[in-house]
């Protein structure tokens, strides 16, 4: 068994004057966008995330830079390198991250399924295990 999550390798149409990666909600991700955000200037000891999603789902690139996620199921912990600015992480709900190890330079981007709601937001572990539990 292991956690629920998938890495997605885009194409990147490029040529020897750069590279460009391109993402369509409901064209080759498997949700609609609703929101887009992105995370910068992390410090190197951060440590952000420690919550889960009741009902959203996100796909997460390091389009620059790398950092680390660990994604927690209730049962099981895997944690993933992104690195590459081509490979997105799709998650689903009801898993619980965290993320740290960042590069100096890191930038996080979100695509997401929803807006920004906090009553979506699980911020108690305690709180996600039992809901995972049932
Ligand atoms: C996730 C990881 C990868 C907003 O006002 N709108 C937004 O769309 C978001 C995402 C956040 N906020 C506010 C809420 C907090 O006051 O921005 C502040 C920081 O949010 P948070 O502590 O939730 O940020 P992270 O970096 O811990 O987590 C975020 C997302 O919340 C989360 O869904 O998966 O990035």
């Amino acid at each position: 068994v292991s956690v629920d999550y998938q890495l997605i390798d885009f194409d990147v149409k490029g040529d020897a004057t750069g590279s460009l990666v391109a993402i369509e909600g409901a064209g080759n991700i498997p949700f609609k966008i609703k929101r887009v955000y992105y995370i910068y200037g992390t410090t190197s000891a951060a440590v952000r995330g420690r919550h889960a999603h009741r009902r959203l789902q996100q796909l997460i690139f390091c389009p620059i830079g790398s950092c680390e996620f660990t994604l927690d199921d209730g049962r099981e912990r895997q944690t993933i390198r992104l690195q590459h600015p081509n490979q997105g992480l799709y998650i689903k709900n009801s898993i619980w991250r965290e993320f740290n190890n960042f590069s100096p330079d890191c930038v996080v981007m979100v695509l997401a399924s929803e807006c920004y709601d906090e009553s979506d937001y699980i911020r108690n572990y305690d709180e996600f295990l039992r809901e995972v539990r049932g």
